[in-house]
């Protein structure tokens, strides 16, 4: 299992120029990039942030594992409007939080090395465009993101006009960890659960569960295959919240197109 899993650097991406696709296929597992942002890049977003919060008060939810920032899909069921309104204000706020180039044309400069020649878009429709991403802040002592992967959610509400263009079916997670916890906060992939679970998810022993854990390190950038592969973030340990911004990457139903969106 392990050598499915990548762990390189932003120079280096030319030796997976398919990469995406590689994941999608079931090839890799994940791609793990170190250091797309600079440490002190992240620490000017961290601060940013957190300082400029009252300003986005209107774009955040709390979750169970601490608090999210960004317009959220499922949430809006079959009228799309106020998710695309509130994706033009999430846009905003990160090229208020990311100095420049900024977030979007530096992730979109990674998936583009990683895409054997495809186009790189953010994924639209009628003029809209999906939002780019989900600011996550997990909080310690709160369970952390639990299990979970991607193919639980591309069936409900608010996804119909998504399946039109991209093949949601086994599409990927990324995630930027723009400041990690003092402990705990990893990626723990499941291996040893079945792709249809039999339990309830709370009934799992999943500290005995073949897994595997990865830590990355602010700035670094990691792509995997989240619809298919159950995934959670473990418990943050210490007093530090646990920084992160991510969302989904798929391919057009044409296979000539990368999509991205949250
Ligand atoms: O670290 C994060 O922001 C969430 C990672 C994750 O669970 C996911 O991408 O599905």
């Amino acid at each position: 299992m392990e050598q499915k899993w990548i762990t390189t650097d932003i120079n280096s991406l030319g030796n997976y120029s398919d990469g995406i696709n590689q994941i999608y296929q079931g090839n890799i597992d994940g791609i793990h990039i170190k250091q797309v942002f600079s440490l002190t890049e992240m620490e000017v977003v961290k601060e940013n942030l957190t300082q400029k919060q009252a300003s986005f008060k209107h774009l955040l939810s709390t979750q169970k594992y601490g608090k999210l920032l960004g317009a959220i899909l499922p949430a809006s069921g079959n009228d799309r409007s106020e998710y695309f309104q509130d994706a033009v204000l999430l846009r905003k706020v990160l090229k208020e939080v990311f100095e420049p180039p900024g977030y979007e044309a530096t992730i979109k400069s990674v998936f583009t090395k990683l895409s054997n020649n495809r186009k790189v878009a953010p994924a639209h429709q009628n003029g809209n465009i999906y939002s780019p991403a989900l600011v996550r802040f997990t909080y310690p002592n709160q369970g952390g993101i639990s299990l979970h992967k991607g193919n639980e959610f591309i069936d409900m509400e608010g996804f119909e006009g998504l399946h039109k263009i991209v093949k949601l079916k086994d599409c990927l997670s990324y995630f930027l960890v723009i400041d990690p916890p003092e402990a705990g906060g990893e990626l723990i992939l499941y291996d040893g659960l079945p792709a249809e679970l039999t339990t309830p998810k709370k009934e799992l022993d999943l500290e005995n569960c073949q897994q595997r854990r990865y830590h990355p390190q602010a700035g670094d950038l990691t792509i995997f295959h989240g619809a298919c592969i159950w995934h959670a973030i473990s418990e943050v340990k210490g007093n530090k919240i646990r920084y992160s911004i991510g969302g989904f990457v798929g391919l057009s139903h044409e296979d000539d197109t990368i999509y991205y969106w949250a």
